[in-house]
């Protein structure tokens, strides 16, 4: 039997490099995985990936060059994953988010469109930051409320995934996922902060964290949950949208407390600075989000606990560490 052609952008994401993971040990998928120009192409994330995955160059920014991937590839199921994905930089580049994070979303559709097969599937990584300063619990009938400008170009890509859908009869899933994180997430987030700094505190390579708002909750999970659930989404006979969450909410504090309490520290306080640099001018203070759509119809559940997904992060960057001494 022919295998399914899957292309993600993002690849060398967080989430593109589960993704590629999860399809491939399904065995039943050829992953493409789209990569923009850098200078140099260590990509950590996808380094076991090597000969197993076949990257293709383009940029979301560049419309051409998602045309000629789409052409190259000739996929089945398209994952745009790629995005400006940090919130706090978006303030400092808001056209550029708004370009590859909103823009990116129309330009991939776009190439779906003009290479002209209609059964290609669609999948758009909508975020929880689309409902910034909603509060409370929230699924797919939450009126959106973004205050950043990374949420508005979400907000952008989730709508214009919608028109496609129908507009053009397309196959377009929207996925709003609230927070994911893995070993893999990138340094400058929350919770890759504390888990390398708690690391590094624990082999006395650092003294403290600086971090920004210590109060702000958010609904994490764990990124390998997720993308199975993003694939659940593309597997359906028509396309919707989708919240994936755990449905608990914890505080920057309770991260905090979890990853010291892995070390045997109990009382972090001394470890930690605020600095006002990491507080943003607009703060989604709270995150929860209700799954039950995803649980009822995909029958997709979050399997790893709160607890679990800090363990993993710290002993992994413990174990990092340790290695690069
Ligand atoms: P990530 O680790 O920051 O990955 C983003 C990817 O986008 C990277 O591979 C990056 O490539 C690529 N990219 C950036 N600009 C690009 C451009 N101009 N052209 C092509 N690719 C570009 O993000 P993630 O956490 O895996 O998240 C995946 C997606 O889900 C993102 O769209 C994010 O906004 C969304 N999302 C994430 C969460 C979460 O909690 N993780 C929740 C909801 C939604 P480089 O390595 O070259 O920079
Ligand atoms: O880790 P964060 O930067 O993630 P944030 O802003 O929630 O965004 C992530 O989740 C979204 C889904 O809701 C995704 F769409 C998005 O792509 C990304 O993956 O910040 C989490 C919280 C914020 O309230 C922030 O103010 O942590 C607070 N925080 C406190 N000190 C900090 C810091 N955040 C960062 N990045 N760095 C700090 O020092």
């Amino acid at each position: 039997m022919s295998k399914k052609r899957a292309l993600i952008t993002g690849i060398n994401g967080m989430d593109g490099s589960h993704l590629a993971d999860f399809l491939l040990a399904r065995g039943d998928y050829e992953v493409f995985g789209l990569e923009r120009r850098k200078a140099t192409y260590y990509s950590p994330n996808i380094a076991h990936l090597a000969g197993k995955i076949t990257l293709l160059k383009g940029d979301l920014s560049d419309q051409n060059s998602l045309l000629r991937a789409i052409k190259e590839c000739e996929p089945h199921e398209v994952y745009n994953l790629g995005a400006q994905s940090f919130v706090g930089e978006s303030w400092s580049m808001p056209e550029q988010t708004s370009d590859i994070t909103g823009l990116g979303a129309l330009r991939v559709l776009e190439a779906i469109r003009e290479h002209g097969n209609k059964d290609i599937k669609f999948y758009q990584a909508s975020s929880s930051e689309m409902l910034g300063k909603k509060g409370g619990v929230a699924n797919e009938e939450t009126t959106f409320y973004p205050c950043s400008p990374y949420g508005v170009s979400k907000l952008y890509a989730h709508w214009i995934t919608k028109n496609y859908r129908e507009s053009h009869g397309m196959f377009a899933v929207s996925g709003i996922l609230f927070n994911h994180e893995s070993e893999r997430r990138g340094h400058e987030f929350v919770t890759r902060k504390i888990s390398d700094g708690v690391a590094k505190i624990h082999l006395g390579l650092a003294d403290h964290i600086s971090l920004g708002n210590l109060d702000a909750s958010r609904d994490w999970g764990y990124a390998p949950d997720y993308v199975e659930g993003m694939w659940m989404m593309m597997q359906q006979e028509k396309s919707d949208d989708y919240v994936l969450a755990t449905g608990e909410t914890h505080s920057i504090r309770d991260f905090l407390d979890n990853a010291f309490n892995y070390v045997g520290i109990q009382d972090w306080s001394k470890y930690i600075k605020t600095d006002p640099k990491f507080l943003r001018p607009v703060e989604v203070s709270y995150l929860l989000g209700d799954a039950s759509k995803a649980r009822n119809i995909l029958g997709w559940k979050p399997k790893t606990p709160f607890k679990d997904l800090v363990n993993i992060m710290v002993k992994n960057d413990i174990k990092l560490l340790s290695q690069n001494k």
